[in-house]
């Protein structure tokens, strides 16, 4: 089926090989998703972290779910993983003497946060300790070599898992280049991020993957090398890059086949 994205080719057209899973901050056989639609939970703030605020599940994909800040609105929903350390069973916050937060960009007056909290809470269905998986922990050393292939979390699109290679590797850090998209949507992020996966996990998870772009493949030789990493200080930003290709084929390839479907953004 043409339509359809299949690692076993992929791999054979690009005459690459997958990232062993070893090298990834993730289980070998992947939890289960018990969470449920409208289930609460505590989360780290994303744009805060050292807070813990309450969230809604709002979509579940593979193990990852999709969480809204209660009081917060529709536009800053974020993705984690059921065994994410971010999120935590409700009551655990308490328990550790700590106080659950507004999230930032609160949409009431502070002042009301007291009684919104008692109002989200009341009668709310809270996820089930059990549903929270230990996370896996970090793989002793950064394990990634260049050209190697893996699935990631484009972090412009973050509902998307994408086709990945590995353009270059500088400590603990990797740099993550997207199949077919010149560069736009590449970033480097630890070895260890929760971003990044062994090829066949979003089909083991049941996670829609993302086919790789179609834009041209250009030889080594043309190709700008990646960026240095960014600072520890600041975050790691994707970087624009003009050309430069996804993957480096030991022989020129045809052209993949044209997908169509909404491109850039
Ligand atoms: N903005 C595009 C998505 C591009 C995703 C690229 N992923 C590496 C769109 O709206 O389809």
């Amino acid at each position: 089926n043409k339509d359809t994205f299949s690692w076993e080719e992929y791999l054979k057209e690009t005459s690459s090989s997958p990232a062993p899973p070893s090298c990834f901050r993730q289980s070998r056989i992947p939890p289960s998703n018990d969470f449920k639609m409208g289930m609460k939970l505590e989360a780290h703030d994303p744009r805060n972290s050292t807070s813990v605020c309450i969230a809604t599940v709002m979509g579940l994909m593979g193990t990852r779910l999709r969480l809204r800040l209660d009081g917060s609105d529709n536009t800053n929903d974020f993705w984690r993983l059921v065994d994410s350390a971010d999120i935590q069973p409700i009551g655990t916050c308490e328990k550790n003497g700590d106080m659950l937060q507004p999230p930032l960009g609160f949409r009431m007056n502070a002042s009301s946060w007291p009684m919104f909290l008692l109002r989200t809470l009341s009668g709310a269905e809270m996820a089930p300790a059990t549903a929270f998986k230990k996370e896996p922990s970090k793989p002793p050393q950064n394990g990634f070599k260049s050209n190697m292939k893996l699935e990631a979390v484009d972090k412009k699109n973050p509902y998307l898992i994408c086709p990945a290679t590995i353009g270059e590797v500088r400590g603990d850090e990797i740099f993550v280049m997207f199949d077919g998209w010149r560069g736009a949507f590449d970033y480097w992020c630890k070895y260890d991020s929760r971003d990044i996966f062994p090829v066949g996990w979003c089909s083991l998870t049941k996670h829609g993957l993302q086919p790789p772009g179609n834009s041209v493949t250009l030889p080594k030789s043309l190709q700008t090398p990646p960026p240095p990493p960014s600072s520890s200080l600041s975050p790691a930003k994707p970087t624009r890059r003009s050309m430069q290709s996804p993957y480096r084929p030991s022989a020129p390839l045809p052209p993949l086949p044209v997908r169509k479907g909404v491109r850039g953004r």
